[in-house]
């Protein structure tokens, strides 16, 4: 049986996940293949599986380091074919003072002038450690979590942000750009911080909420930078479902298992085209790389194929130019 380790989360049931090779070095997340155990003691894995930032005494704010970790989690996710759903989420309490948080955007004690700085961590005052090997110049300043945006953005898969508590700034982005978004009665939490600290989420932070909530209410969420509760983000349209805190893991597993009812196809297809408008040409070509995939199959494109290899004129009598 594989090895879990010992405290993960509050909500975490250790009976219904197995801990995911090569992962097992993770410092700032912990990542998690969903699975079914038998009374035998046999497991068979579901397919989903859950990325939880791990970083709750700031609120699970994200260094360079948890960017490039969550990045590596889910590109995994993303090429697992036995995987239709990945829950992002957020481990907790706070051993600091009981405080729960999905995520709290960017950590501003390693924030430099032109970015996040790689650092070996903060000392007790809270300043940068920087270690030797710490700061990679080709990294330095670059807005990595917006590649991880993308990522979940483009991957075939349904993307679940599992809000159990603080979704702020960066945090609040991620959950926009999530497919769903299901959250915690008594404790999610959401408010748009950036322009609070000097920065600002110009695009699917923004944009895509606005297309959510609608502009007022998004300039609003930004401009004003207030606290809102599951229940409102629900009201405006950018929570799908709130539910009391004990059960929302187990909401986000039964999201996953009816998922997992549907076609893999449709479901990616269905994501693509909800994508399409808004993300433009990059939209378009995401959608159109997936309807080329699906054309190779067919008759018609084998046999373009086989004309070119066999040195002759293709035959496309077959093939009608209308159905
Ligand atoms: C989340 C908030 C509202 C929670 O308030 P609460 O419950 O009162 O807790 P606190 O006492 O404030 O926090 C508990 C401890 O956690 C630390 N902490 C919390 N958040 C962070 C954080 N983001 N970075 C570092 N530390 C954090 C607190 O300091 C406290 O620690 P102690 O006890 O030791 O003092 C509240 O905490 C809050 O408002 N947090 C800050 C939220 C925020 O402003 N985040 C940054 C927003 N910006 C981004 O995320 C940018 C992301 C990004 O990379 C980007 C993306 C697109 C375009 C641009 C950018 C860009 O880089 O600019």
């Amino acid at each position: 049986m594989s090895q879990i380790p010992p405290q993960v989360s509050e909500t975490f049931d250790p009976t219904r996940w197995r801990a995911i090779e090569g992962f097992t070095d993770l410092t700032d997340l912990t990542y998690h293949r969903g699975v079914e155990r038998a009374a035998d003691g046999t497991e068979r894995d579901l397919p989903v599986v859950r990325v939880a930032f791990d970083r709750p005494e700031v609120r699970n704010a994200f260094r360079p380091h948890t960017v490039d970790e969550l990045y590596r989690a889910l590109d995994h996710a993303r090429m697992t074919s036995s995987v239709g759903t990945v829950l992002l989420t957020g481990n907790g309490p706070s051993p600091k003072d009981g405080g729960w948080s999905f995520c709290s955007g960017g950590d501003q004690r390693v924030r430099g002038r032109d970015g996040y700085r790689y650092t070996a961590g903060v000392d007790d005052g809270g300043s940068p450690v920087e270690g030797a090997d710490a700061i990679d110049p080709a990294r330095a300043g670059r807005l990595h979590i917006l590649e991880v945006q993308r990522l979940i953005r483009t991957m075939p898969k349904v993307v679940i942000a599992v809000v159990g508590g603080w979704a702020a700034g960066g945090g609040h982005s991620l959950h926009v750009v999530a497919d769903l978004t299901i959250a915690s009665r008594e404790h999610a939490r959401f408010m748009q911080t950036d322009a609070n600290v000097g920065s600002f989420d110009a695009g699917y932070g923004s944009a895509y909420l606005a297309r959510q909530v609608g502009q007022k209410r998004a300039r609003e969420i930004f401009f004003l930078a207030r606290e809102y509760s599951a229940e409102q983000a629900e009201r405006w349209g950018a929570v799908n479902e709130v539910v009391d805190h004990a059960e929302l893991e187990n909401l986000a597993l039964d999201y996953a298992r009816i998922i997992a009812t549907k076609s893999p196809q449709a479901i990616r297809m269905l994501k693509f085209s909800f994508n399409l408008a808004d993300d433009g040409l990059a939209g378009q070509q995401v959608f159109a790389g997936e309807a080329t995939r699906l054309a190779y199959m067919t008759d018609e494109a084998v046999e373009g194929r086989d004309a070119f290899l066999q040195h002759r004129d293709p035959d496309w009598s077959g093939f009608p130019y209308a159905f």
